[in-house]
């Protein structure tokens, strides 16, 4: 059995940034200790194959054509551990993962990695929401991934008892674009699992990234139900800068951002004070997201073009969520 499914990143807006101290009832996934909202994109993608095979073998998991160890495999092991006790199931899991983008490097690969191997899984057993949900699936793998779940504009409480869930679907504000500005292709040096533990145990202002993280994301709820571009880049902006900042703050420090990052931040910097709404948000990685109204994109990418360091900079839409490619 056989089963080619593709996913998309889910970028966040307010940001999940720490983690609470309850996990899942039923499945032990962890919970996030911050709410966040985040955009599921269309443009780039994780597309995974996924094969049962004999029940002797080990589990394997390639990522862009390279066998990943038994410790990188942690995550998604987790997922089909899952799927194996709520099932019986004992055939071994073959998954060949490509990203067409960079992988670990700050640009939601785990998100729509993780939602793409919850997905095809439990399509390939045949389990279906009402026994395990696709979104607490995928939370076990990556609490990002549950967002990843879903298409359009997502929710994720900082809930045990809530799962991340739609609240606008992705036609819902035709003219928001996401350009992801990539100034890096290099895997991060540290994983978001880390840093975020670093900042939570370490960083002096952690409590008042928490406060604000509950207040962005009431605040940025509205902002999309308004369709108000300024408010909504605003919050995620400034969201972003203060989750930075507890990495920054950390001991030791962690600083994800390098030249390239800074050049694109005052680039649009520059644009606002020419009078053209453009915001960024990055998240654990030195790529950033510009948000931007479509009116606006040639003068924004006329712009980014002269921006040293800059690699590759990338349109994206909202998108919908996991769908399937083909079944064998
Ligand atoms: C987010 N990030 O809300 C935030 C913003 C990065 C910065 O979720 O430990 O890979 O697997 O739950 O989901 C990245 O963290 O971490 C992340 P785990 P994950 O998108």
């Amino acid at each position: 059995m056989e089963i080619t499914v593709e996913a998309t990143p889910n970028f966040a807006l307010t940001k999940y940034w720490g983690k609470s101290d309850v996990r899942k009832k039923k499945t032990h996934a962890p919970v996030p200790a911050t709410p966040s909202i985040g955009i599921t994109v269309s443009g780039i993608s994780s597309i995974c194959r996924i094969t049962l095979g004999d029940p002797l073998l080990q589990d394997t998991l390639k990522v862009d054509g390279a066998n990943l160890s038994s410790e990188e495999m942690r995550d998604s092991g987790l997922i089909i551990s899952a799927l194996r006790q709520l099932t019986g199931f004992t055939e071994s899991v073959h998954i060949d993962s490509f990203n067409s983008f960079p992988t670990a490097a700050g640009a939601a690969s785990s998100s729509s990695g993780m939602a793409a191997i919850a997905f095809g899984l439990a399509h390939l057993l045949k389990v279906f929401d009402a026994t395990l949900s696709l979104t607490e699936l995928a939370q076990i793998g990556s609490v990002s991934a549950a967002r990843a779940t879903h298409g359009g504009f997502v929710y994720l409480p900082a809930e045990s008892s809530t799962e991340a869930h739609q609240l606008f679907p992705e036609d819902y504000w035709k003219e928001l674009r996401i350009l992801l500005c990539i100034t890096s292709r290099e895997r991060k040096v540290i994983s978001s699992r880390a840093a975020m533990q670093l900042s939570q145990t370490t960083s002096p202002i952690f409590p008042t990234w928490k406060e604000h993280a509950e207040r962005d994301t009431k605040e940025i709820i509205t902002a999309i139900r308004t369709r108000d571009f300024e408010r909504l880049g605003t919050i995620s902006e400034r969201n972003a800068l203060l989750m930075h900042a507890t990495t920054m703050t950390s001991s030791p420090s962690v600083l994800f951002w390098n030249p390239g990052t800074l050049a694109v931040i005052q680039t649009i910097h520059e644009l606002r004070r020419a009078g053209i709404h453009a915001y960024c948000t990055m998240d654990a990685g030195p790529q950033v997201k510009v948000l931007y109204e479509s009116f606006n994109e040639s003068q924004i990418l006329d712009r980014l073009k002269d921006t040293p360091l800059l690699l590759e900079s990338i349109p994206l839409r909202v998108g919908c969520g996991p769908r399937i490619i083909r079944t064998q």
